[in-house]
């Protein structure tokens, strides 16, 4: 699912200001290093396309401030664990009420959809649910599920009119989709997404749990910047 060539990367901008990065003319992307800063607290990657940012950060999503914190759930959006599980418990019980809420009028959320909810005692206005595939074989239409769920989560993102929103890395941790294919995925799906609806979003931020997962994302947005500027 390449990206289409000709389509201009970044500006150079630090928006984030939290660290010295390298950027070219068409490479609005650097690097910072884990070594001088806590989980959390620093961006290691910002690609900037058009007005929109998207950072790759490791830290806890249920630490993070945003508009818009994507849950990675489950159909029945009961409370789980990994993300879901953090999330859970940072909200308090409001989240779980409004999920129990929206299943007993709306029933289950398929797989490769997304609902977005109050978000509780979360620093962010809304929580969005959005149910990834479970890893099989990679035959069972994993990949086209999950590039779903990722346009699906945006969408209600623009519904809510929500600007900035922060992502798990979805499908990746107890669903077990392997974390390559799974950023390539998602960073196509949101390249997409944000050339496709242009300035709908400030900031789309990727919350990796540890430091495999955003050298894993780090190299996968290098990969999709590439066949842009190709
Ligand atoms: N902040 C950011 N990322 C996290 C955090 C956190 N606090 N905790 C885990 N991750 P998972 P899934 C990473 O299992 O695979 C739940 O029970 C984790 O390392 O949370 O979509 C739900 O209720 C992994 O890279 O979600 C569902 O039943 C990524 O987040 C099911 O698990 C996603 O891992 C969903 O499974």
């Amino acid at each position: 699912m390449p990206v289409p060539p000709g389509t201009r990367l970044g500006d150079g901008t630090d928006a984030a200001g939290k660290h010295e990065r390298e950027s070219g003319p068409d490479h609005g992307t650097a690097h910072g290093t884990a070594d001088h800063s806590p989980p959390g607290e620093y961006t290691d990657m910002e690609v900037k396309i058009g007005t929109t940012r998207i950072v790759l950060q490791q830290g806890d999503l249920a630490q993070q401030r945003a508009d818009a914190l994507v849950n990675a759930a489950n159909s029945s959006l009961e409370p789980g664990g990994g993300v879901c599980g953090a999330l859970h418990a940072a909200a308090g019980p409001a989240l779980a009420e409004a999920c129990a809420t929206h299943r007993a009028t709306h029933g289950q959320c398929a797989v490769g959809d997304a609902v977005a909810t109050v978000a509780g005692d979360l620093q962010a206005q809304h929580v969005i649910h959005a149910v990834g595939p479970v890893w099989h074989d990679g035959q069972r239409g994993e990949n086209i599920l999950l590039e779903r769920v990722w346009q699906r989560t945006l969408a209600r993102a623009r519904e809510i009119e929500a600007r900035t929103i922060a992502f798990p890395a979805i499908s990746t941790g107890v669903y077990g989709f392997p974390a390559e294919p799974a950023a390539l995925i998602a960073l196509n799906a949101i390249v997409r997404d944000i050339q496709t609806h242009a300035g709908s979003f400030d900031e789309v931020r990727i919350v990796l749990f540890d430091e495999d997962s955003l050298r894993v994302w780090t190299t996968a947005l290098e990969e999709v910047q590439r066949t842009m500027t190709g």
